[in-house]
């Protein structure tokens, strides 16, 4: 499938040829030798793969010291996650469930064999996972119980509780997510991979969370109200319609996707700290953990700014973005890049009709000039900087936000003719790497037989 696509994408193509067949998902992602480990550690690792896909090969590309831990850390969370997300267990079972969980961890003969959603298997091996978990060593065990204990109390919170204000939205998404990050950092730590200071600084560990959260919270708007979730906060949503889910009505199409700007617009206000989050990592492999995802929410957020497609169906980044995208988040010059250009992407669909569209310009140039000054500190000349012209003043309101706007306008009808262009050269790129990759891998044995 994401073969079809890369035909009207061709620079997808490129990227999905060298990260299947060239080593490019091996280079950021070294897949571990999973016949060498015990044999319960073993389905621990298929059970993250069952769970997570994607996200399962870049835990296991983690350096050594810490990809045990992290990889439990998942599964119990997971475990925990899947228990708040059953619709079948009633509020008077889960409740004592969610606030016992961190317990359960030391029972090696708990388990739970009721679930009906599709990650039930975590319940189900649930001894597997606390056995292995009991023998990390205790700086390690002592995160993670910490972690599960807050969380879940923080779910039985809002199982009583509906999203109501800003302030809500961002206190569930640290439950949900932000208490991830504080976790993760103190395994960092833990580990002595990364310093202490990267633990300490958990408002920084907090927005790593916040961003990843609301970014899904968003892009699932049609998925969840269809199954009688609400995660937008009752704030937002209530300024355009009086019932959350009227956003799928076509006649509410304007409103929907003024909500949609609003929140996003929201969403945007972490960048900051996820560049200064990134900025402090020192380690390779925990650098590629924490950035992949980041970039692909941003990327998310871009594709799904300004896009009725969010009422109506899915909206994803394709598979081979997703692939170009993590081969190259590698380094932070890279990665600041990336966030670069997505943010002027979403800039470039910002309207003056949109309520929201002062604010969302005040906070894209913010995000650009840190981009920006974020590359000059490294030293790099930075390739982007050109494309800054945009960002050059303050934005106020009225009169001033029309004149920022109409700069990101102009930008935008150059990447319109770029568009137009880009099959053309894109393929002929394409082309030229195949035929480059192909010289490169067979020339050699050419070469070799003929002499
Ligand atoms: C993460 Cl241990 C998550 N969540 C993610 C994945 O990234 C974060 C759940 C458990 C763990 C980690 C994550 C990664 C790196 C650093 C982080 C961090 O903090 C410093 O968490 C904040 O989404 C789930 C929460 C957002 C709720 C925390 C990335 C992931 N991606 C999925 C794609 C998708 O759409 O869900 O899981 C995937 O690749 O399958």
């Amino acid at each position: 499938m994401s073969f079809v696509q890369a035909l009207v994408h061709p620079e997808d193509l490129v990227a999905l040829v060298k990260f299947k067949f060239l080593g490019g998902a091996e280079s950021v992602t070294p897949r571990v030798n999973l016949s060498t480990l015990d044999k319960p550690l073993q389905v621990c690792y298929q059970l993250l793969k069952r769970t997570s896909r994607s996200f399962a090969v870049v835990i296991q590309a983690l350096d050594e010291e810490l990809r045990d831990a992290v990889c439990l850390f998942y599964l119990v969370l997971r475990a925990l996650d899947t228990v708040e997300d059953d619709m079948t267990i009633t509020s008077a079972e889960k409740i004592p469930l969610l606030k016992k969980f961190h317990e359960f961890l030391d029972d090696p003969t708990w388990s739970y064999s009721k679930s009906s959603c599709k990650d039930g298997v975590v319940l189900e091996r649930f001894p597997v996972i606390s056995n292995e978990y009991r023998r990390l060593k205790p700086a390690f065990r002592d995160v993670i119980k910490d972690i599960t204990a807050r969380m879940g109390a923080g779910f039985c919170i809002y199982l009583e509780k509906e999203v109501s204000t800003l302030a809500d939205w961002d206190e569930y998404c640290h439950f949900a997510a932000g208490l991830v990050g504080v976790g993760l950092s103190q395994l960092f730590a833990a580990s002595g991979l990364e310093d202490v200071s990267v633990a300490t600084s958990t408002e920084l560990s907090n927005s790593m969370g916040l961003f990843l959260q609301k970014t899904n919270i968003i892009r699932d708007y049609l998925e969840d109200v269809n199954d009688n979730r609400h995660f937008w906060p009752r704030e937002v949503w209530s300024q355009y319609a009086p019932n959350i889910g009227d956003f799928r009505k076509r006649e509410m199409s304007a409103p929907a996707v003024a909500c949609l700007n609003h929140l996003i617009t929201n969403a945007l206000s972490h960048v900051p700290d996820v560049i200064a989050y990134l900025s402090q990592l020192k380690n390779q492999s925990i650098f590629n953990f924490c950035a992949i995802p980041q970039v692909m929410a941003i990327a998310t957020l871009a594709r799904c700014y300004n896009n009725h497609n969010v009422f109506t169906g899915v909206v994803k980044i394709r598979k081979g973005e997703a692939c170009s995208m993590m081969m190259e988040s590698t380094n932070m010059e890279k990665t600041v890049e990336i966030f670069n250009e997505r943010i002027l992407e979403l800039g470039g669909k910002i309207t003056v009709t949109d309520p929201s569209a002062s604010i969302t310009l005040s906070s894209v140039q913010n995000a650009l000039v840190l981009c920006h000054s974020s590359l000059q500190q490294k030293g790099t000349e930075a390739s982007v900087k050109p494309t800054l012209k945009i960002q050059l003043p303050a934005v106020r309101l009225d009169h001033e936000d029309r004149v920022g706007l109409y700069r990101l306008r102009s930008s935008r009808k150059e990447s319109r003719r770029s568009l137009l262009l880009s099959p053309l050269l894109s393929w002929t790129v394409c082309l030229l790497a195949v035929t480059y990759q192909y010289w490169g891998l067979y020339l050699p044995v050419q070469l070799k037989d003929s002499l």
